[in-house]
């Protein structure tokens, strides 16, 4: 019989790619719900910039990957994370996370990764010029969680096949080695926007990576910038319907009310409750309104922060330290059970 040599204590863990600035789909997809969690204080939690998995895709210039995750740590403090209640951690400066990776790599067969959307969107047609960091990312996010041994994932809706993923390797490595060692992670995707689309583009996701500035809102834009990108996005000359049903098959304007409810902290029905037979013109100075009342104060909040790199340093070394402590024996128990030698 297998039996549980763990009791698993309830904890979460989530990351984000310091890949560019954030944006509001990363804000309402995900760290909403961190600061949500965090303060809930039901679950120790731990939250991540994963700067590996930043040079899957492309390799930045280094000195940006280091602004951009100083600023993403700012984002992750601008927002309400608090680096007493939460660990907040740079993966690299957590080696763990790599090396259970790897363990990870053998565990994964090639026919899961390569059955990932994301892998398929960012190869595209020309798989065989991807990296090979950018095919084995997901047993990289797996490590991430599973070397806390985290039970809840809050993350976006186009995060769930990595979970489940990362639920696979657990329940293979489990299996293979006969133990009860990793626990089988639980997703938490909640709220009225765990898809932000793209501004322009109602099918697409909203994306930092994207090259157009126009298709998202990012966490440091300007109340103008953010205004007018409200103003400019894609919609059409209906006003709003009734019912949600009404918003069947009009991508861009039931993006515009899930983006509207997530802000307001209300349903997406309350939005059309009071807004129904709006105009686009109305309703998005209503929703510029809203998006500016909640955004500006976190963006002047970064840039506060930013002005003092130090310390951000030092609260992500300081968060490393923390994280080890649980991450090391986590690791050296993997290691025992494949079998390495001790050193
Ligand atoms: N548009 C979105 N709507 C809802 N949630 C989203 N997330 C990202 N975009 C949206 C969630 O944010 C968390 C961190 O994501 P990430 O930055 O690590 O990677 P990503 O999902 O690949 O996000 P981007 O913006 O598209 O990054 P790039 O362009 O660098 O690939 C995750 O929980 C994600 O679900």
């Amino acid at each position: 019989m297998i039996m549980a040599e763990t009791q698993f204590t309830p904890r979460v863990f989530s990351g984000i790619q310091p890949s560019g600035g954030l944006t509001l789909g990363n804000y309402l997809g995900a760290m909403k719900r961190f600061v949500q969690m965090q303060d809930a204080g039901s679950h120790e939690t731990i939250f991540c910039m994963v700067d590996l998995h930043a040079i899957t895709a492309t390799l930045p210039d280094p000195a940006t990957l280091r602004r951009n995750t100083r600023e993403l740590c700012a984002g992750f403090l601008a927002i309400g994370i608090d680096p007493e209640k939460s660990i907040l951690i740079n993966q690299s400066q957590v080696p763990e996370h790599a090396q259970l990776a790897w363990i990870f790599n053998c565990i994964a067969r090639m026919g899961w990764m390569g059955r990932m959307t994301q892998w398929k969107d960012k190869a595209g047609k020309n798989a065989e010029a991807a990296s090979l960091g950018l095919f084995a990312y997901p047993a990289l996010m797996a490590a991430d969680i599973l070397v806390y041994h985290a039970t809840h994932v809050p993350v976006g809706e186009d995060q769930k096949q990595h979970i489940e993923l990362t639920r696979d390797i657990a329940a293979k490595f489990n299996h293979d080695y006969g133990v009860d060692f990793f626990p089988i992670a639980e997703p938490v995707i909640e709220g009225a926007a765990t898809r932000v689309m793209n501004l322009q583009d109602g099918t697409k996701k909203m994306s930092k990576s994207d090259p157009s500035d126009k298709t998202r809102i990012n966490l440091t834009d300007t109340a103008d910038e953010i205004a007018k990108k409200i103003r400019k996005a894609k919609t059409d000359p209906d006003p709003l319907p009734d019912a949600l049903a009404g918003l069947d098959a009009r991508p861009e304007a039931r993006n515009l009310v899930n983006i509207y409810a997530a802000l307001a902290d209300i349903a997406p029905q309350a939005v059309l409750d009071s807004h129904a037979g709006a105009l686009f013109g109305h309703f998005k100075m209503a929703l510029a309104d809203l998006a500016v009342e909640k955004l500006a104060p976190i963006s002047g909040e970064m840039t506060r922060l930013m002005a003092d790199p130090a310390e951000i340093d030092r609260i992500l070394g300081r968060g490393a330290e923390r994280a080890r402590a649980i991450t090391a024996p986590i690791l050296d128990r993997t290691y025992d059970i494949v079998g390495m030698l001790k050193s």
